[in-house]
């Protein structure tokens, strides 16, 4: 009889040795310098978090056209690399590892923080309800350009750059951003593509830029340090499709192809569930999906270690509470009480909120 595979029980991701399968989820904190630069204090707040199995970094741009809020770093300038080398030797030196998530927010932007002050582009001009998060605050979305066919190529190709920087920085691998609303989302669901050329239409069609993608970042980097995100349930960046259960599950089906490192399912929040839409359990992209699976949405100790034991899926991603515990393997290790998330300082700011959650003391 073999004990229950749990949080604690370490993890072979393909060549990379993960000390447990407590993962952190990407968390956009709005913290990088002038110029989208990460800078010491970024470096101090992943490196805290070094006892992660893994980390996987805040969303960041591949180019300025892919910004969308105040504050996210980028990977396309030299600036960006020097300061996310600073990130990544400081987490190793705290013998952490750690994965940059790609991104292109697509029509979650605003021309205030576009280049020369353009519009955001997408695969369709449909503007989302709501707001877009700008330096001078709240502004209403616009509807965005819809891009041309000769220029989908030059966008997948600034994936593949983004994948060379973040190489370059000292990552050990990289996520692909596919969920929750942002630029590759939008290709995929037909709420947001309407487009009747090769990336619209059919299925095969929408997934084809996510697919072009992948193709380009794991051109760079070999497919076993790539992972991908998706979110089949999302709502959120006003998202809907007419058949998540087909579209994701061909997406989850058609990743197969290139054994990626992992597939990391952001799954339906209380949010999603409210609005109605369709829920696509997690066990259909299980059942499709022929790697390693990584769950992230609520989950606390007990939840965690149960999707483990039953082999729903590989790893567990926390967002929230790493936010408040830079230590939270530890924490949950030894079941320590857990410090509450402060949401104020979630987005921007400084150190408060950010480096310094305290650490666990048995003496506290
Ligand atoms: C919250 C605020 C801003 C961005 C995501 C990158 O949802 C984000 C994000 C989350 O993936």
């Amino acid at each position: 009889m073999t004990a229950d595979i749990n949080l604690f029980s370490p993890y072979q991701l393909g060549n990379l040795e993960l000390p447990n399968r407590i993962i952190m989820a990407p968390l956009t904190r709005n913290r990088a310098e002038q110029g989208n630069v990460p800078h010491q204090l970024n470096a101090t707040y992943y490196a805290q978090r070094a006892s992660a199995g893994l980390i996987i970094a805040e969303a960041t741009q591949v180019t300025p056209q892919g910004q969308g809020y105040p504050y996210t770093p980028g990977i396309h300038s030299p600036e960006q690399v020097a300061g996310w080398k600073l990130v990544t030797d400081t987490v190793r030196q705290q013998g952490g590892r750690i994965f940059l998530q790609l991104w292109h927010v697509g029509r979650i932007s605003h021309p205030d923080l576009q280049p020369n002050g353009e519009l955001p582009v997408a695969p369709s001009a449909i503007a989302p309800q709501g707001e877009a998060s700008t330096y001078e605050g709240h502004k209403p979305f616009v509807t965005p350009r819809a891009l041309e066919t000769s220029e989908i190529l030059g966008i997948v190709e600034k994936y593949r750059q983004g994948a060379a920087n973040a190489l370059a920085a000292g990552f050990d691998g990289v996520e692909i951003h596919a969920a929750n609303g942002y630029l590759i989302d939008q290709f995929l669901r037909d709420g947001t593509n309407q487009r009747t050329d090769k990336y619209g239409g059919s299925i095969e069609n929408r997934a084809r830029f996510l697919l072009e993608v992948t193709e380009a970042v794991t051109d760079v980097w070999g497919a076993e340090r790539v992972g991908v995100r998706l979110s089949p349930s999302g709502t959120f960046n006003d998202m809907r499709d007419s058949n998540p259960l087909e579209t994701f599950g061909y997406a989850a089906q058609a990743l197969n192809q290139f054994d990626l490192a992992y597939l990391h399912i952001f799954e339906a929040t209380d949010a999603d569930i409210r609005y109605g839409g369709m829920i696509v359990p997690t066990s259909h992209l299980r059942d499709r999906f022929t790697g390693t699976l990584i769950v992230n949405g609520g989950y606390t100790r007990e939840k965690g270690n149960a999707v483990l034991a039953n082999k729903a899926a590989d790893l567990v991603a926390f967002g929230t509470l790493f936010i408040s515990n830079p230590d939270l393997p530890r924490r949950l290790a030894v079941n320590a009480p857990l410090n509450p998330p402060d949401q104020t300082t979630f987005y921007g700011g400084g150190e408060k909120g950010y480096t310094d959650y305290p650490f666990w003391s048995a003496a506290s």
